[in-house]
């Protein structure tokens, strides 16, 4: 096991994978910038140093100060948390070249999936089921046109190197797609310095139901369920819950079954996510891999009774999976984030001190945070300032005891999601697990 973990990254995924080493009884390093200071991964971690200025480009993405920062403390693997560096195939190369492991997959491996087009077509050729669409990357709007009329409008244009909705398209009809087309092409080049686009079929009203894996250095690969994240805005999402709440068991052991299989295609380690689409009438299809911890993980976490951050690092220090078959799902987790963001301002960022802070407490409550009092929230980094995490018997106990859990909290000195979060829990949609992609669109557009 390792001795020493560097942690490149920040807020509370820097506080969870501190939790997690102690109990593995590996001593951490905490890297931070100069507005961190304050940071609770600065005080709880064993070691801290600081990496640079507040902008991320200097500090949290700056991979020689990092490297560095764990040469000098004697760190001997980095977990590079979610966002940042996470799916960064040059710094997992450069950690490994540095004698660090890089605690997730290889940087083939995050170089694979990182390509749309590639993982769409390294999912075809393990047998998962993807979108009806081309095959490979679309060169030109003529080829594009043909491939779109042989797949049916209306089609979405997506670009390779993007994921998370960047880069991506709608055409309804002929006339529609050689401008979307363009501008796909254009958001393309300018986001990602690569204008490569693909085609798919335009799913209508589709869940957004990921499914969680874990994979070993020995080629074991297991599935640990579903999450449904439908609940989001402009790809940010707000409230994730396992199990999916149109997820029976046959289709989770057939989604299960199928991203475990993709996982092995490409001899898969560490903790990774399969993203998919699912239709109103139940069918799934493959839409992209994220090959990192994500921010949802707790959820899975409740229902499953694992220590996903914990088994991520078992399996870097080439530990073999102890769990083997997907574990039976116990009860209801609902994840809701909540973030220094305004919703009556159109969610702009509210960054400022944490004047008044008190967290929920009492029976299937957590809260993974990393502020308090006093806290001064940055305005350079992401918004997320404390996730709520609920679990119950059953879906709808969970959503009551997060419903009453959110008016708990007490959190003076910024704007925050929590009164967004709490009618989103309160509509009838959503007690009725009848939730799609556009969800909170309709929501804001009628409210
Ligand atoms: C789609 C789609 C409908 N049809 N692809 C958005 C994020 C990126 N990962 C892919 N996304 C979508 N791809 C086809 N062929 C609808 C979305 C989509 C979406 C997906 C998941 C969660 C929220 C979403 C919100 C809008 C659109």
């Amino acid at each position: 096991m390792f001795r020493k973990i560097l942690i490149a990254n920040r807020g509370e995924i820097a506080l969870r994978i501190i939790r997690a080493c102690r109990e593995l009884d590996i001593r951490t390093v905490a890297v931070h910038s100069d507005v961190d200071q304050d940071s609770l991964h600065v005080r709880f971690s064993d070691e801290h140093i600081c990496i640079g200025p507040a902008p991320s480009s200097e500090s949290y993405l700056n991979i020689p100060r990092i490297l560095a920062a764990a040469e000098i403390t004697g760190a001997d693997a980095v977990h590079p948390g979610y966002g940042f560096l996470a799916e960064n195939p040059e710094f997992a190369e450069i950690c490994e070249r540095s004698g660090l492991v890089f605690i997730g997959p290889t940087p083939e491996q995050i170089r694979r999936m990182g390509d749309k087009a590639e993982a769409r077509r390294t999912m075809i050729a393990a047998g998962v089921p993807v979108v009806p669409g081309s095959e490979g990357p679309t060169d030109d709007v003529a080829a594009g046109l043909a491939e779109a009329r042989r797949i049916g409008f209306p089609v979405m244009i997506k670009a390779a190197a993007g994921g998370g909705g960047k880069g991506m398209r709608a055409a309804a009809d002929e006339e529609e797609f050689s401008q979307s087309f363009a501008v796909a092409r254009n958001e393309a080049k300018t986001n990602f310095g690569n204008g490569t686009l693909y085609l798919e079929k335009l799913i209508d009203r589709p869940r957004h139901v990921e499914i969680q894996l874990l994979g070993d250095r020995h080629g074991n690969v297991v599935h640990l369920g579903e999450r449904d994240c439908s609940i989001q805005r402009r790809h940010q999402k707000l409230i994730e819950e396992a199990p999916g709440p149109s997820v029976t068991p046959e289709l989770r052991e057939a989604m299960g079954e199928a991203a475990v299989r993709g996982a092995q295609a490409i001899g898969y380690h560490g903790a990774g996510t399969v993203e998919y689409l699912l239709t109103p009438d139940g069918e799934f299809y493959f839409m992209e891999m994220n090959t990192r911890i994500q921010v949802e993980h707790p959820v899975t976490e409740l229902v499953t009774s694992t220590d996903l951050v914990k088994e991520q690092i078992r399996v870097a220090a080439g530990e073999k999976l102890e769990i083997r078959e997907p574990p039976r799902l116990q009860g209801h987790a609902i994840e809701c984030r909540i973030n220094a963001e305004d919703p009556d301002h159109d969610f702009r960022p509210s960054p400022g001190t944490i004047a008044t802070f008190h967290a929920p407490g009492g029976p299937g409550i957590r809260v993974d945070t990393h502020i308090y009092a006093g806290y001064v929230v940055p305005r350079y980094y992401d918004s997320l300032l404390a996730k709520l995490i609920v679990s119950a018997a059953t879906r709808e106990e969970a959503r009551v005891r997060a419903y009453h859990a959110l008016e708990e909290f007490i959190l003076e000195g910024v704007q925050s999601t929590i009164p967004f979060l709490r009618k989103v829990l309160a509509h009838p949609d959503f007690v009725s697990g009848d939730v799609d992609t556009g969800f909170v669109e309709r929501y804001l557009a009628r409210s």
